[in-house]
């Protein structure tokens, strides 16, 4: 009998456990205007539920996420669940003008999507304009078991890397555009803080405490708009376990160096004497020459257990010392060493066959400034431009659709799908002798994807070319990861770098810092149907145009097709005067439609 009761409420236990196993996660972002205080000056930022960075959600694999945004701010948004597979809810995946129209101000949207099949440090950004600047937080996945492979950290900290513009980013946007030039920023922050170097900042330092002997895991997030980061803690090795959410074999090393868009988890052991330890991080920069960049380092500090205000401790705090900001050979080693944990959770071997091979160059590029207007992006007093096969990127503003609700809804006129699998023109990508020159340097702009086949393999070679400036272009890939084949330097060739293609144990990532004059090649599966962009994190470069999307079809199944919108989405009824044939939508693209809703409602 005791043993049957014991049996009972073990079982009941274990049922308790599956039923709350696969929960909901519910949260409410009100996105706001907010002032804080940086750099001695007050500043108004966008910002949700009042903190910068923003609100960080933990989810366990398995479990679905529900955010209800409500907008507040002066600006469209949308937000962004930045590496989340979006497995058929491709609705919920949030580029503006991508997948939905933004959120106006004043209106709301509700983002519920299911985390599956994946783990690790991810995180959400705002993904229109430039407002992600300060519109970000960490989305962390645990695993559903609870168990990592390797030991239990003791304590997980999110560390976001970010770069501050002393005033208003928007603004400062609008100003960069109007005359067609870059903006930089004036300071890094590590958790929205920039550190005692700078004036009025003494106080504004994060400041980590921690026990000797005790392991540590880092959840480490490059939310900068611009920026490449190398990152150090005095003293300190790291162990990296994982990026962008897919798990790594062990790698030790002093050093993270870290792109715009990408995330890191790296275990440190607090096993120094006893006293208090930087952690800083400085700009890593490429091209020739280097463009404008912001040469300052953040700094938070490590202190150790009972070193805060221990008035007898005479310790000097331990300052790392970070490499030169152009020390490639420092961030490549990095960037090529890693590689997955093969047989991990939710590892899954490379597909061998491939069914569609893309050749994509990579280009800064200019625009012809419009008449009237003073432009100064040199040699020619032009504006900056960026394209991928020389297609300079536009999005479908003031269509009234997204690419998405175009693509499901058979609208013409949005997009095309003929994006093109090789460059138009083929010549030396990477030689300095093109860099200038004209009649390669002006990109046609346009809104082209590419078409896909439901579960077709995709293999890309990404090509970094000269022209403008050779730089390194963080691409990010929405609604997958992907396996990173190999990476070089100099042009891509087929017959001698196929030889260095890693089948068995690639990176799997969902951004690839692609090499500064160099190559890189990956390799996914389209197994998700929906419309995925794919852009350049540097942000100045994705609004130039360095984007493209791919519009994946449906299975031959329900199961493998994406859902139509969510029902509780705005509807709107579609005008006799636009070609289309169904007549829903999901948010208000133009504003004609959105006076159409009130009228309505
Ligand atoms: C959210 O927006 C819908 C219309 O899209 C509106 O009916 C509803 O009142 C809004 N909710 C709140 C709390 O503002
Ligand atoms: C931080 O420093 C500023 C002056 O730089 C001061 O006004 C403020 O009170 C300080 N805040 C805290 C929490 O110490
Ligand atoms: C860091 O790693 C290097 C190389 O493995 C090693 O030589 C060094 O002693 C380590 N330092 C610490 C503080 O663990
Ligand atoms: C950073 O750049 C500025 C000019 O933009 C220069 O005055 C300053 O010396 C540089 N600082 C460092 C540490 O290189
Ligand atoms: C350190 O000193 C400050 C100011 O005296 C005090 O507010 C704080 O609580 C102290 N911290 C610890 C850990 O004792
Ligand atoms: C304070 O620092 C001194 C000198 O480094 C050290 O001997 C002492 O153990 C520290 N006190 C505590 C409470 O850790
Ligand atoms: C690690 O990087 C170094 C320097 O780039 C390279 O020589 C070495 O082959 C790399 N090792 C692995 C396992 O990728
Ligand atoms: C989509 O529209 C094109 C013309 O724009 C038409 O030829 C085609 O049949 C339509 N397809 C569907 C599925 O409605
Ligand atoms: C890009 O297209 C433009 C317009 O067709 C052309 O002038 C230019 O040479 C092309 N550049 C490249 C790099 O393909
Ligand atoms: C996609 O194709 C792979 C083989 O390349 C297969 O293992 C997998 O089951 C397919 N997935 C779906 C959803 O059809
Ligand atoms: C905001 O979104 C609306 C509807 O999509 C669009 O018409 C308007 O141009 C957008 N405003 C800005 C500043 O982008
Ligand atoms: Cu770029």
């Amino acid at each position: 009998m005791k043993l049957l009761v014991l049996w009972l409420t073990w079982v009941s236990a274990l049922l308790a456990f599956s039923l709350s196993s696969a929960a909901t996660v519910k949260h409410v972002f009100n996105v706001q205007n907010k002032i804080i205080k940086r750099l001695c000056n007050e500043r108004v930022i966008v910002a949700v539920n009042g903190r910068y960075p923003g609100p960080r959600i933990d989810v366990r694999e398995g479990d679905t996420v529900i955010v209800h945004v409500f907008n507040k701010s002066p600006y469209n948004i949308t937000i962004h669940w930045h590496g989340v597979f979006q497995l058929f809810s491709a609705w919920a995946d949030g580029p503006e003008y991508i997948t939905q129209c933004p959120i106006g101000p004043g209106n709301n949207y509700t983002y519920k999507f299911k985390v599956t099949h994946q783990e690790g440090t991810l995180w959400w950004h705002a993904h229109a304009s430039v407002l992600r600047a300060t519109v970000h937080g960490a989305f962390i996945i645990h695993p559903h078991s609870g168990l990592f492979p390797f030991p239990k950290p003791y304590k997980q900290v999110p560390i976001i890397l970010g770069d501050w513009y002393d005033g208003n980013v928007v603004h400062i946007e609008n100003q960069a555009i109007a005359v067609g030039g870059l903006k930089v920023s004036d300071v890094f922050t590590i958790n929205g803080l920039p550190g005692d170097l700078f004036k009025c900042s003494q106080n504004q330092t994060f400041k980590m405490k921690v026990k000797q002997g005790k392991t540590y895991m880092l959840r480490m997030i490059n939310a900068a708009l611009n920026n490449n980061l190398f990152f150090k803690i005095a003293n300190h090795n790291f162990t990296v376990v994982a990026v962008d959410a897919a798990y790594t074999e062990n790698y030790v090393t002093d050093i993270i160096v870290i792109a715009p868009g990408q995330s890191i988890d790296v275990l440190f052991k607090a096993n120094q004497p006893k006293g208090s330890y930087y952690m800083a991080a400085s700009a890593y920069v490429v091209g020739q020459p280097p463009p404008l960049f912001d040469n300052t380092t953040t700094r938070a500090i490590v202190i150790y257990d009972g070193e805060i205000n221990n008035t007898s401790s005479s310790k000097p705090m331990m300052m790392p010392s970070l490499p030169l900001f152009n020390d490639t050979p420092t961030a490549h080693k990095f960037f090529t060493n890693i590689t997955s944990l093969e047989g991990g959770p939710h590892w899954v071997r490379v597909p061998l066959e491939v069914d569609e091979h893309m050749f994509i160059t990579l280009s800064i590029n200019l625009e012809k400034c419009p008449v009237h207007a003073t432009c100064v992006a040199p040699p020619l007093g032009q504006k900056f431009s960026a394209s991928m096969n020389n297609e300079s990127f536009v999005h479908p503003v003031g269509t009234g659709y997204s690419v998405l609700e175009a693509f499901v809804n058979n609208v013409s006129g949005v997009y095309t799908a003929d994006f093109p699998d090789n460059p138009p023109i083929v010549f030396d990508y990477t030689s300095p002798k093109i860099t200038l020159d004209l009649n390669l340097v002006f990109a046609p702009k346009s809104t082209k994807v590419k078409k896909l086949k439901f579960n077709s393999t995709v293999e890309v070679v990404f090509q970094n070319t000269a022209l403008m400036n050779a730089q390194s272009h963080p691409m990010h890939l929405h609604g997958f990861s992907f396996y990173v084949l190999a990476q070089g330097f100099g042009n891509f060739d087929s017959t001698r770098d196929k030889a260095t293609f890693n089948l068995v144990n690639p990176q799997i990532r969902n951004t690839i810092a692609v090499p500064s004059g160099g190559w890189a090649v990956i390799r996914f599966q389209a197994d998700n149907p929906g419309v995925w962009f794919v852009h350049c994190h540097v942000d100045d470069h994705m609004l130039w145009g360095l984007d493209m999307a791919f519009q994946v079809e449906n299975g031959p199944t329900p199961s493998t097709s994406l859902p139509p919108p969510p029902a509780d989405q705005p509807k709107y009824i579609s005008q006799s005067s636009r070609t289309k044939h169904s007549g829903t939508f999901t948010n208000n693209c133009l504003e004609e439609r959105k006076e159409d809703k009130v009228r309505r409602e």
